[in-house]
């Protein structure tokens, strides 16, 4: 399969996020990247390509206007604001939570930055746009490719984008890149799209994107939200709204869960994207269900990902995986890897997923 490598992505590098009442060196680092790619280079997956560029129609199908144009320009109205902005990140410490006005837009940068996020984990940098809206344009080519008739596709990218949503970032996401890959099949014709999200948090920015539409379809596994970021979201009474009801499931898990348990839910994961009807699959490629990762509770090894990108590839669908968070560096490349190697195997050994080439 191919890979849309987005280039651009080390312009985005947060230095501290807010944790615990300290601010600390942050998790999500140019080098995961950079691992993956190196893995790539030593296993054949397939070739590296630089994204197409794609307008800004599919972002604003996604995102809301107000909320890109902040993105766009919170950089230089954080400089704008004093010079020596320009040595530290931009962090929200206000938030209009219940009772307060969200549709007023504030003059006061501050005021405007707690508007369109969700936590103080997330640092906005100089890079951060450049960054992500190449990201973006990598899910789009990811999507495109897979339109086009390719079986799958890799956007190879970050900062990641599950949990941003409509009009928020957060969890180290700015741009929804699954969301936005999800839209683009839609757009190119596929009529029932799936959104798959294996990360070890829940995709809630996913999840808000279609929670009302019955066109695409959103199921996740993660960490229970009772105990685990981003914890307002991702339980399993969260079945959709309006016409969109029946088409969202969440799989939450106990913190501490093993492969067994996950890959049961994985299993009636697909079972749920199958009697959708789903014509195409979009996974949200989190690592941090990793036993080694420093900041989830899930107890995978390195091996697990060769099942997981077996499973995802009798479901028979054609797929575009996005990257999205993983934070035991030293380890994330060969686990990313294993699921894209296994898949494309897979897939090969049985074309059309389970139904086509019989057991074994
Ligand atoms: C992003 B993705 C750890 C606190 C948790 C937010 C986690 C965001 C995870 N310092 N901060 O889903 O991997
Ligand atoms: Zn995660």
């Amino acid at each position: 399969m191919k890979t849309f490598y987005n280039a651009r992505h080390t312009l985005h590098q947060g230095k501290l996020e807010m944790f615990r009442g300290a601010l600390v060196p942050c998790f999500e680092v140019p080098s995961r990247v950079d691992h993956v790619l190196a893995e790539l280079q030593r296993r054949p997956l397939g070739p590296v390509l630089s994204p197409q560029s794609f307008d800004d129609s599919v972002l604003a199908s996604i995102h809301s206007q107000r909320y890109l144009d902040f993105l766009a320009h919170a950089w230089e109205e954080w400089v704008a604001l004093d010079a020596a902005h320009a040595a530290r990140d931009a962090l929200p410490s206000v938030w209009p939570v219940r009772t307060l006005r969200s549709d007023v837009l504030p003059r006061n940068f501050a005021a405007r930055m707690g508007l369109f996020s969700m936590d103080a984990g997330t640092p906005l940098t100089a890079g951060t746009w450049a960054a992500a809206r190449t990201g973006a344009d990598c899910a789009l080519s990811a999507a495109q490719a897979v339109a086009e008739g390719d079986k799958a596709a890799f956007a190879l990218t970050r900062p990641p984008g599950h949990h941003a949503g409509p009009d928020f970032f957060g969890g180290y996401c700015f741009l929804n890149n699954a969301a936005l890959a999800a839209q683009h099949l839609r757009r190119q014709g596929v009529e029932r799209v799936a959104v798959l999200d294996i990360d070890y948090h829940h995709g809630n920015g996913t999840q808000a994107c279609f929670y009302d539409r019955p066109d695409v379809y959103f199921t996740s596994i993660h960490g229970d939200p009772d105990t685990e970021y981003p914890f307002y979201l991702g339980y399993a009474d969260e079945l959709g709204s309006g016409a969109g009801l029946g088409a969202n499931r969440n799989f939450p898990l106990p913190r501490g869960a093993g492969f067994g348990d996950w890959r049961e839910a994985l299993r009636e994961a697909l079972q749920g994207i199958k009697t959708f009807g789903a014509q195409a699959l979009v996974v949200s490629l989190g690592l941090d269900t990793f036993a080694g990762d420093p900041i989830s509770g899930f107890q995978l090894d390195s091996s697990d990902y060769l099942q997981v990108g077996a499973d995802l590839a009798r479901a028979g669908l054609p797929t575009v995986f996005v990257f999205e968070g993983g934070y035991a560096v030293a380890e994330i490349g060969v686990n990313a890897v294993n699921v894209l190697q296994a898949f494309q195997q897979q897939a090969i050994r049985s074309p059309g997923g389970s139904a086509g080439a019989g057991t074994a």
